[in-house]
């Protein structure tokens, strides 16, 4: 895991090709497009859908199958060490990125509400469900960016950012402090991605 732990560390992000067999997400994928109704119910009821369209947060709460995803022994290997020690989930969602509609994501962000520095806080992961290519909407990941306190401006950003592309199955694990957007999605197809993020137990025991 060694050489995973200093990619993360030097670029602020990482990638594990072929963890999860096709059928596996497809079953996932599934599960999720016939249960989506019910978390776009609880947003309209709530008055904000239109600012989390196309994104569902916590879906596991009834998507179950999604749970096994966490179960996997390598990712739990490199949480394990990446924290040094036990950690927790903090959310788990789906997003889908359309050719369409805008969704919140492709704006430039960081998920952790503030900068941690280089304390090992906050780590995203992101499942590919879809194959992520810069067409589709792989995300711009600012490398680097995992230790800018401030959002960079989006010259900036987009005139240095890279593009972390991968296959259906494929894990990407990224610094809760990096500024990174979903791309756009050019084609026809929708992409989809799992985000689940992890929080150390304690802000300092690394
Ligand atoms: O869709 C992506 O590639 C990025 C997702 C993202 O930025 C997020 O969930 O915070």
């Amino acid at each position: 895991m060694t050489n995973y732990l200093d990619t993360l560390t030097h670029r602020g992000w990482v990638k594990f090709d072929d963890v999860f067999s096709t059928q596996l997400v497809d079953e996932i994928l599934d599960e999720y497009l016939t249960n989506e109704h019910h978390f776009v119910n609880i947003q309209n009821q709530k008055g904000i859908a239109h600012l989390v369209e196309n994104a569902t947060h916590h879906s596991f709460v009834i998507c179950r199958k999604m749970l096994t995803l966490l179960e996997n022994p390598i990712l739990g290997k490199f949480l394990t060490e990446y924290f040094n020690g036990a950690y927790i989930l903090n959310t788990m969602g789906v997003s889908r990125i359309t050719k369409v509609n805008k969704t919140y994501t492709q704006n430039i962000h960081r998920d952790i509400r503030s900068f941690s520095g280089s304390n090992k806080l906050w780590l995203n992961a992101i499942i590919l469900l879809s194959d992520s290519t810069e067409e589709n909407g792989a995300t711009w990941m600012l490398e680097g960016s995992q230790n800018f306190p401030n959002k960079p401006k989006e010259k900036e950003f987009f005139d240095n950012a890279i593009r972390a592309t991968g296959k259906k199955g494929d894990v990407i694990f990224f610094d809760g402090n990096m500024w990174h957007a979903a791309g756009k999605n050019l084609t026809e197809t929708d992409r989809y991605i799992i985000t689940p993020f992890f929080q150390n137990l304690t802000s300092n025991n690394n």
